[in-house]
């Protein structure tokens, strides 16, 4: 039997199946959505290699302003649950990278972040952003976590936490969406860069996905359930394609 989307959703955690409709919602409140075709048999897949069976339900669309804005929810067996999303602005609007990982285990949740990261020529968002995203609550969180070397991709608002209690993730529901709208507030309100300006914007996106691509705990959660080649075919065309224009 082929599980539908919807049912995979509520078959996660509940932090997880929040976040998604909240996205969604977001994205359907500021901007006119059209669908985004992923490359052939990549919507929905299902493997099993060693260990446990893996699950991935892939929703893309894009925009005025988005090339791309993926969310993806993956269920690795009964153990593991996975948000993910990406936003990549077409390269002409100088807009950051907006970023969502969730990771749910049997004990709960153990990795949520979220960022807007910039990726202009100096590695720093603009004052717009950060007047926005200075002007927010920002309430404390107990376990904040250290990034990986290779998340120098990340912005000074970067919140990369494993929620301590049930306040924890509704706090941190309520930043994802803060970010969120602030991001298409500002996307809506940008406007075009010149040819030039344009390509300092793609070599920042470029440098955002292979960064990305150096995640070794998603490669491995692919690459068991679909072996070496699949996983690094995915990570570079669905979840961090590189963009050429
Ligand atoms: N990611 N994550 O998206 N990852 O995709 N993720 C993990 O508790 C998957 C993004 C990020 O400490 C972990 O340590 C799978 C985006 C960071 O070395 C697992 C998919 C961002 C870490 C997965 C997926 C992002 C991390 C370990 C595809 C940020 C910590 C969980 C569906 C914007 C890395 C843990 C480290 C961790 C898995 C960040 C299992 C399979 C967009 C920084």
């Amino acid at each position: 039997m082929v599980i539908s989307s919807s049912d995979l959703k509520s078959r996660l955690h509940p932090l997880i199946n929040q976040l998604a409709d909240a996205i969604i919602t977001t994205w359907q409140e500021n901007l006119t959505l059209f669908p985004y075709q992923l490359p052939e048999g990549l919507g929905y897949v299902e493997g099993k290699l060693q260990g446990e069976k893996l699950i991935i339900q892939n929703s893309c669309y894009q925009s005025k302003q988005f090339r791309k804005m993926h969310l993806e929810l993956a269920k690795v067996g009964n153990n593991l649950d996975i948000l993910h999303c990406v936003m990549f602005p077409y390269p002409q609007y100088p807009l950051a990278m907006f970023g969502c990982d969730i990771v749910a285990g049997k004990v709960g949740i153990s990795a949520a972040i979220v960022d807007l990261s910039p990726t202009n020529a100096d590695k720093t968002l603009s004052p717009d952003y950060q007047l926005l995203l200075s002007n927010l609550e920002n309430p404390t969180f107990q376990d904040k976590r250290d990034l990986p070397t290779w998340g120098d991709i990340f912005s000074p608002f970067c919140l990369f936490i494993r929620p301590s209690n049930a306040e924890e993730e509704v706090l941190f529901l309520k930043r994802v969406k803060d970010f969120l709208t602030i991001h298409c507030q500002l996307a809506i309100k940008s406007s075009e860069l010149s040819e030039t300006e344009k390509l300092v914007y793609l070599e920042g996106q470029k440098n955002y996905c292979i960064q990305q691509q150096q995640n070794d705990k998603t490669r491995r959660v692919l690459e068991k359930a679909f072996g070496i080649e699949w996983a690094e075919n995915y990570m570079n065309s669905v979840l961090f394609d590189i963009p050429s224009s």
